[in-house]
Order: C-alpha cells, then structure tokens, then sequence
C-alpha cells in the first residue's frame, strides 16, 4: 500500500455536499470530509491519549479486543467481563474522561448536518486504534439510550475495508474502503444496521504510520 501522500491536498471542504455518497437510507459517506481537520484532529486525539491512554477492553467472554480504545466528552464506552456500558469515568483512572474538544464537536455537527441530521451533539466520543491485524466484528451499536440520534464516524490512518450489513448479522453486507479523513453518517433507517471492519493490512500513513485511528460520536444519553 502507498503512503497516502496527498490525502489533504484533496481535501473537499465541509461546503462540498455533493461528494456524498448514500450507501443505504440513511447511511452517508462524506469522502475525506474531515481532511481539512485532520492534523487538528490527530493533536487532540494526542492530548486525550496522554490523560485517558488507549487500552484493550476486555469482553463478557473474557476475551481482548484487538483495537485499543479510549473516549472523551461526558460518557466513556468501556467494556469488560460484566459488559459494555456507558461511564462518566475512565475506569483505569476513576477520572472523568477528557473533554470532548471543539474541533470534535464542530465536526461532528456539521457532518450530520451535511448528511440531513440536524442539531447533532454528541455526548460520547468513542476512539478507536487499529494496529496491523486488528479488526471489529459485524455488530450492532445499540447501547445508547435513543436511537433517534444519528452516529457519526470519523477515519484517520490508513485505509481499511469496512463491512456494512442489514439487520440481522447473517444478512448479506456491502464492502466499503474507508480512507484518511472520511466520514461515515449513520442515522434514521440505518442506525441499527449491522457492521464491522476487516483486518487491518500493513500500510504506511505519512501522518499515522501503520495504525487506523476512528472516531465515533454518539449521543449517549
Ligand atoms: C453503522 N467502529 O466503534 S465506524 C464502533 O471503524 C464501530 O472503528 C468501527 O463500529 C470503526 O462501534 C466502524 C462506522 C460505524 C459506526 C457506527 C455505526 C458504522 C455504523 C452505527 C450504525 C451503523
Ligand atoms: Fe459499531
């Protein structure tokens, strides 16, 4: 894979609603909608890793999840052998988790806008860290109190297949590539879809190196 030399120099701006892409009824893809932010982005995914580091949850089987995790905003995802839940606190610190910064919220907003959510305000910021060989299994988001509010998902890194489905796992899904700055609306029909991402491959990101960085904010509660 190369090195994603010119992922900001084809950044397309927040104005440039035209480049989405409806996978399913309310699923977008905004391409590279968050290069523009990128190098913003990835200095405070730093900032947050530096006070809430990434960690591998364990699950209620005992097993460990092959991305790393962390959060920022009001409510932490965290997981383990009791289950996944919502928490205002990190539990490898008892802290609240760091706030939610500005550029992270703007963007978000203004993502769900461009995808006809309105008025998006995410009270929970889900980071994930995708190292060589790491993946996340077809599943459904549904931890959150009111399904009404859309998800939105942000990439950063290198590129990774993601698998979007219907709902019911066994049903057939379609393969998108996910590349450095794209964003992904999932609301409306769609919020209840199943779906996952397959195994990360060896590749070089000029701002990342070899790992996938995700951000997914939710409105939690
Ligand atoms: C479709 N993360 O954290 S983001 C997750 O790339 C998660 O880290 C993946 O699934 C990742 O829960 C996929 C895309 C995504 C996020 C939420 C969705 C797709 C979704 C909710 C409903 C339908
Ligand atoms: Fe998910």
């Amino acid at each position: 894979m190369n090195a994603d030399l010119f992922a900001d120099a084809a950044a397309v701006g927040p104005a440039d609603a035209a480049a989405a892409r409806v996978l399913e009824p309310g699923a977008v893809l905004l391409p590279r909608y968050a290069c523009p932010e990128s190098a913003r982005l990835i200095a405070a995914i730093d900032a947050i890793a530096a006070v809430a580091p990434f960690r591998h949850f364990a699950t209620r089987s005992g097993a460990s999840m092959s991305a790393a995790m962390t959060n920022c905003g009001a409510w932490g995802w965290t997981s383990d052998r009791r289950g996944y839940r919502y928490d205002a606190c990190d539990p490898a610190s008892g802290r609240p988790w760091p706030a939610m910064p500005g550029v992270f919220r703007g963007l978000a907003g203004a993502a769900a806008a461009a995808a006809g959510f309105d008025a998006f305000d995410p009270d929970a910021c889900l980071i994930n860290r995708y190292r060589v060989g790491a993946r996340m299994g077809l599943h459904q988001d549904r931890d959150e109190c009111d399904h009404a509010h859309p998800i939105v998902s942000v990439s950063l890194g290198c590129p990774v297949l993601f698998q979007l489905g219907g709902f019911r796992r066994s049903a057939p899904t379609q393969r998108v590539l996910l590349e450095h700055g794209d964003v992904l609306v999932f609301g409306g029909p769609s919020r209840l879809r199943y779906h996952g991402v397959l195994t990360l491959k060896p590749a070089q990101h000029v701002k990342l190196g070899a790992q996938r960085i995700n951000l997914t904010f939710r409105r939690a509660r």
